[in-house]
Parts: structure tokens; sequence; C-alpha cells
């Protein structure tokens, strides 16, 4: 999150209570409007998406629970706390707006000092839960994706290339003679190796929608949606080239001088008739075809 100020979206049909939030929280935040809950939703996708939304019920229109209940809905938008803001003070209402996944209830009039205490409260847990959040998705070491995160994303590339019946390719690469690299160079120099190697995959990826990942010790994943077999290819050349290019010295190599990896490529050929597991084994088992001839090339 940087340092940035926070972003919170206030959500109020009427201009005076958009006001006096506003008033409350712009010195230490930056503020979007909304006035509906249409609005509302519109503003909760653009990115910078907010921190926080602060959400008034009763709105002509779409009400504040229909709001939330979107938010809730949507991949993009369910992670964000919802505070309720509102005039409706029964039981029931609080207890319909926490079930629906509010993290609070506050009725108006609203006491200042302690909305503000609140929403502090809460963005700094929301803080928290972005950095563990970051943690959990990338690798220690090479800080790319980890494998958990990558099979996440393979999930929902997956079911995207399904529906929208666009080619999906994934390329599985391993490290030629890694064994023998520790046992000259040590351990240490052994994991510089596979930084190096994880910021050059990064580096020679060219679209924003491809996606790398540590799969597991010296192996790594790349994703490429909407890609068919023969472009992946060519992607997975250049990665080896890429990485050739670095020339990091690598004595005990059986295949050259310096460090080489080989790359296995698989596309999606039926979505019908298989899961995202399956294109891991053929990415994997071409990987293993490339070593088998040869190692320090592309098989796919
Ligand atoms: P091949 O060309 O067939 O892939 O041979 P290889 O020696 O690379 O394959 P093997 O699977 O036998 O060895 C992989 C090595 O990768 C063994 C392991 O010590 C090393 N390795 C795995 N994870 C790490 C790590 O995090 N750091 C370091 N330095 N080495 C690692
Ligand atoms: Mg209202
Ligand atoms: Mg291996
Ligand atoms: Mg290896």
């Amino acid at each position: 999150m940087g340092h940035e100020p926070a972003r919170i979206l206030i959500v109020d049909d009427e201009k005076i209570n958009l006001r006096v939030l506003a008033d409350l929280l712009k010195d230490k935040y930056t503020i979007m409007l909304a006035r509906s809950g249409e609005q509302a939703l519109k503003l909760a996708h653009q990115e910078p998406r907010p921190d926080l939304i602060l959400l008034d019920i009763a709105m002509p229109g779409m009400s504040g629970f229909e709001v939330i209940k979107k938010l809730k809905h949507d991949d993009a938008t369910n992670h964000i706390p919802v505070i309720f803001i509102t005039a409706l003070d029964s039981r029931e209402q609080e207890e319909k707006g926490l079930k629906l996944g509010a993290v609070d209830y506050i009725t108006k009039p609203i006491s200042p000092p302690i909305v503000k205490i609140r929403v502090r409260n809460y963005l700094d847990m929301q803080h928290k839960y972005k950095l563990l959040e970051q943690k959990a998705n990338l690798d220690g070491l090479t800080e790319i994706p980890n494998r958990r995160c990558f099979e996440e994303v393979l999930a929902r590339e997956w079911q995207r290339g399904k529906r929208n019946a666009s080619p999906l390719s994934v390329a599985m690469l391993d490290i030629d003679c890694f064994k023998q690299y520790n046992d000259h160079y040590g351990h240490q120099t052994g994991d510089i190796a596979l930084q190096r190697v994880a910021r050059s995959i990064m580096d020679s990826l060219k679209r924003a929608s491809d996606y790398a990942g540590r799969y597991g010790g010296e192996e790594f994943v790349i994703l490429m949606p909407e890609t068919p077999l023969e472009s992946s290819l060519m992607v997975a050349e250049r990665i080896r080239s890429d990485i050739e290019s670095l020339a990091i010295p690598h004595a005990l190599s059986s295949i050259a001088p310096h460090l080489t990896v080989s790359i296995g490529v698989a596309s999606t050929r039926d979505y019908a008739e298989s899961g995202p597991e399956e294109i891991i084994k053929r990415a994997d088992q071409h990987m293993y075809t490339a070593k088998q001839s040869g190692r320090n090339r592309v098989f796919g």
C-alpha cells in the first residue's frame, strides 16, 4: 500500500451527509463520493479501488443492502471492508447489515470522533490484511508469485478461457543440472541464481496478462492467457534465450559453461474434457521431453 493516503468511498443520497463525513475525513484520506448505489458500484470498480466504503442504506434506486450484496459477490470488490452509516437504527436492520458482510454498523446521528477512530481501526486492519495477503502469495526467495497463488490464477484463467473459448498456454521451466550448480558454488549462490532466473522470466514477459510463478525448488511456471501454442512457444524460447544470455557461469554443467533451462509448453485443446491440472501435467511431460532430448531447449 506504500504511504499513499488510504482511499475512502462515501455513499449517501443526501449531499449534507456526504459533506459532513467528507469534512471529517478529508485531511487524512483520499475521499471519493457517490450519491447513489449505482454510482458507488462504478467507483468501487475503478482502479485504484477504495480501501474502505462508508455506505448509507436508505437511498432511492439501489439500497445499501443491494450494494453490499453486489460488492460481496464480486471477486474484484469483496475484500473491501464496508461500514454502514445509516439512520435505520432497528436491531433487525443492524443484524441484516452485518450478516451481509459489513464490518460495522453505525447509526446516525454520528459521533464524529468515534467515526474517525472506527475508520482508522478498520483501515489499519485492512492494511495488515493486505500485507499478509501479499506474503501468502509471494515466494519468499524470489519475490514472484508462489505455487498456491499461481494455482488460484490458473483456475480463474481456465474458467475465463472456457467462457470465452480462447486458448490458454502454460510453460513449465526447470533449471538444468542445478544440483551440480549447488554442489559446486554452494547453496547461497544457488539462491542468487534462482533470484536472477525469476527476474529474467518476469522481464521476458511482455503482455500484462502473462503470469509467472515459482512452482517448486528450481521450477518455474508461466501462464499465458489468450495465447495459442505457436505464440507461447515463441515466448518460451525468448525466456530460455534471455536466461542463457545472463551467462551465469556453471562449470559443472554437462550442457554449457553457463546456466541453462529446459521448458515444456502445453496449450488447451478442449476445455470440456479436462481441468487445469491436465495442462500442467502436459507441460511437465513436455519439459521432461526437453530434458531427455538434450536440455537447454523448448518442447511443446
Ligand atoms: P535436471 O537438469 O535434470 O533438472 O537436473 P537437476 O540437477 O537440476 O535436477 P534435480 O531435481 O536433481 O535437482 C534440483 C536441485 O535444485 C536440487 C536442489 O538442491 C536444488 N534446489 C531446489 N530448491 C532450491 C533452493 O531454494 N535453493 C537452492 N540453492 N537450490 C535449490
Ligand atoms: Mg439515505
Ligand atoms: Mg526439478
Ligand atoms: Mg533441474
